[in-house]
């Protein structure tokens, strides 16, 4: 049996923190959810499954306008909500459903700590684990700021304002990490890796989702805030750990095929110019 059940929208570079993860240290973790478009067909449930027709009998499932990221109904049942408080995804539960965990940095905490007899990705001791929790915290600052600029470009309505201020952001998180680096190449705390290198490659990879809506870019007169050569010229230390971890063949597997996928929209759209 799985020690951990999430669901989320697919590819969410959010849930890969929970499956590089699981990769390392040997967590078994199993993944339900659909392309974003579809999670308003589906029951958001423990047992999260497509819709059926019998689901609208059901007294227990609530359907409500989301606030953050759907433009359409979602339809959570009263269990969902219980376990899932906040009612967002990326989900996780215990196996038996009993308990919910959100927010995509405490679902990799979840993991790390559920495989820590494989491999520790959560410091040695209490200042280490609390250090690893500062970059995470620091990191859902940015990210944030991130999924604002990211949900406003696929509206199409993305300012000048939320461009720059989502920039600023980013610049502050890499000042932070190429600093932290020092010119260590294992890991951000005491050259180690840990869940907080996962959580930085992640977000980062997340941000450059931009590259799916070039054309709201350049529509909107807007530059990506993640050009990755600016950024290896001003965070040479942070880009270059970047690199390393995505190609590091735990990360590969979910972040490759996203990042091929990202790269090749921006050859295409750079032929179409
Ligand atoms: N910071 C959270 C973000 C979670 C979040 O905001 N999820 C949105 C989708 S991007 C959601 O589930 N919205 C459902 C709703 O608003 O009802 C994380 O990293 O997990």
């Amino acid at each position: 049996m799985a020690a951990l059940r999430l669901f989320s929208y697919l590819p969410n570079p959010r849930l890969m923190k929970a499956t590089i993860a699981a990769r390392l240290c040997g967590v078994e973790i199993e993944i339900r959810g659909d392309r974003p478009d579809n999670l308003s067909n589906w029951l958001w449930d423990f047992e999260a499954r497509p819709l059926i027709d019998a689901d609208g009998d059901r007294a227990d499932i609530i359907a409500k306008t989301a606030h953050t990221g759907f433009g359409k109904k979602l339809y959570k049942t009263e269990q969902f909500l219980k376990t899932q408080p906040f009612g967002t995804v990326p989900a996780a539960f215990s196996p038996d459903g009993a308990m919910g965990i959100w927010e995509s940095n405490s679902i990799l905490r979840a993991v790390a700590r559920l495989g820590r007899e494989k491999l520790n990705l959560y410091g040695s001791d209490a200042y280490e684990a609390s250090r690893i929790d500062s970059f995470l915290d620091s990191a859902l600052v940015f990210a944030r700021q991130s999924q604002i600029y990211l949900l406003s470009l696929s509206k199409t309505d993305c300012t000048t304002e939320i461009r720059d201020e989502t920039s600023k952001s980013l610049n502050i998180f890499l000042k932070g990490i190429d600093a932290a680096l020092l010119g260590n190449t294992e890991g951000m705390v005491e050259n180690k890796l840990s869940i907080a290198d996962i959580c930085f490659a992640c977000e980062v990879c997340q941000v450059s989702r931009e590259r799916a809506h070039l054309n709201t870019l350049e529509e909107n007169k807007l530059e990506k805030v993640c050009d990755f050569d600016l950024l290896k010229l001003e965070y040479p230390s942070a880009m270059a750990h970047f690199d390393r971890l995505i190609s590091n063949k735990y990360f590969s597997p979910d972040i490759s095929p996203l990042m091929n996928k990202l790269a090749k929209r921006e050859i295409d759209f750079k032929k179409t110019d």
